[in-house]
């Protein structure tokens, strides 16, 4: 039974170069832990609280040095000492050192990287790979990934789009390696596609292309065609999936879509109802190849969220983000409400290893799916790649073919179907 013999925090920069905290927990035996936490730009009301330093004229107020203090003054005497393998008890102890609901007193970032660096540490210490050490014997399955190629929204000031995510998914990959040289093709289609209609090729927060478009069908039409010159079948081979982080344009009780309309008389136009916004998705799945919507309705519109599902949750995959924050009470809160069929799991909202992991059973238990995700900003990490693994999740979202912070997920995956060799399976979309 390895102990901790120290825990140490430091200020990094994440992939907007914003500050973030790393944590190293190291063992009695000098085993080594490293962890590093994301941060979102749309987040949901309900995550857990992100601790800023708030002090304007260092990092523009976005430093993490109180997060890094309370690692390594308040949590880290607490926990040196105790066994690497008791994550479900160093998990819960920072939970009461903490004492509040959301992690405020010390910061949903202090207590995930010491979290997730803890399991590193322990995975380590035991010299097994961390996605078996977290998920068992039973960890065979790489997930489907989402690839992000469109980024809009919070994501991009250029592309003038309100949804913000348009991915591509292989549904017809037999493995993951062959997934990604799918979602290359059609990425790279895209790119050829773009630059000779003079667009924009500059990627946005996740490394989706993101010029100046000319509306939502605008993209999907060219996603389409690109999806044809990589010679692909849409809907068949290869479908799309949409992230519409409807809190980010609900206002007043509507749907606007106007932000980007610079003409006042369009505008009115382009501020729709609750009915009209879902009516405008239901015609969007029946024109285009798209088989998951994530974040369709406002965070606080269960009344939407209930008559999307009615609408269109017998045929398409409807995934609550901003909706669920990967907790469980709001996760119980929409299974009971009969709303979303799917969920997507995101560590930092939650904070804690072992509270995504409790979220992650309760969907499957329900039969809602879990796709682990990525942040907008985010680092080199790539925990959540082992994650997928440990729990043999379906799908992942972690971002386009481009992109370091993206691309480290992306090749752990890799890694990881090659040391599982002929023993890895890979999920099946139904
Ligand atoms: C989302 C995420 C990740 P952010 O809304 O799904 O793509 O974005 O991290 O900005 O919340
Ligand atoms: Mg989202």
């Amino acid at each position: 039974m390895s102990k901790i013999k120290s825990i140490q925090a430091r200020q990094i920069l994440d992939s907007r170069g914003n500050p973030t905290v790393e944590v190293d927990v190291i063992t009695e035996n000098n085993i080594l832990g490293r962890a590093s936490v994301p941060s979102g730009a749309s987040k949901g009301e309900n995550e857990a609280f992100e601790l800023r330093d708030n002090k304007e004229n260092i990092f523009f107020g976005k430093g993490v040095l109180k997060a890094i203090q309370n690692v390594n003054d308040i949590i880290a005497p607490e926990l040196i000492g105790k066994s690497v393998l008791d994550q479900i008890c160093i998990d819960q102890l920072m939970l009461e050192l903490d004492g509040t609901i959301n992690k405020k007193r010390l910061g949903s970032n202090a207590i995930l990287a010491i979290s997730l660096a803890t399991a590193k540490a322990a995975a380590n210490d035991l010299n097994i790979p961390l996605y078996k050490y977290i998920g068992g014997i039973y960890t065979c399955s790489l997930p489907i990934p989402l690839i992000n190629i469109v980024n809009g929204g919070r994501h991009s000031n250029t592309s003038s789009i309100v949804f913000q995510e348009f991915m591509i998914i292989p549904v017809k990959a037999k493995t993951f390696s062959e997934a990604l040289h799918i979602g290359h093709k059609v990425f790279y289609q895209l790119k050829y596609l773009l630059d000779k209609k003079g667009f924009s090729t500059n990627v946005g927060d996740e490394g989706g292309f993101s010029p100046n478009f000319n509306g939502i069908e605008d993209v999907l039409d060219h996603i389409l065609e690109a999806i044809y010159i990589a010679n692909y079948e849409p809907y068949d081979q290869v479908a799309i999936a949409i992230d519409c982080a409807a809190s980010e344009f609900y206002k007043n009780n509507q749907y606007d879509y106007s932000k980007f309309e610079k003409s006042e008389k369009k505008k009115k136009d382009l501020i729709k109802s609750r009915e009209e916004h879902i009516r405008y998705l239901s015609y969007l799945i029946k024109k285009y190849p798209i088989i998951s919507i994530e974040d369709g309705m406002d965070q606080n519109d269960w009344k939407g969220w209930k008559l999307l599902t009615h609408e269109i949750g017998d045929k398409i995959q409807l995934v609550g983000d901003d909706l669920f924050v990967t907790q469980r009470n709001k996760l119980l809160e929409g299974i009971e409400k009969k709303v979303a069929n799917s969920i997507l799991i995101k560590v930092n909202q939650v904070g804690t290893l072992t509270e995504t992991i409790e979220t992650i059973h309760i969907a499957k238990k329900n039969k809602y799916k879990n796709i682990i995700s990525h942040r907008s900003g985010d680092t080199e990490d790539y925990f959540i790649s082992d994650l997928s693994v440990a729990f043999n999740i379906e799908q992942i979202k972690i971002g386009s073919m481009c992109r370091s912070e993206r691309t480290s997920k992306y090749n752990q995956l890799l890694r990881i179907e090659n040391s599982l060799g002929k023993y890895s399976f890979y999920s099946k979309w139904n």
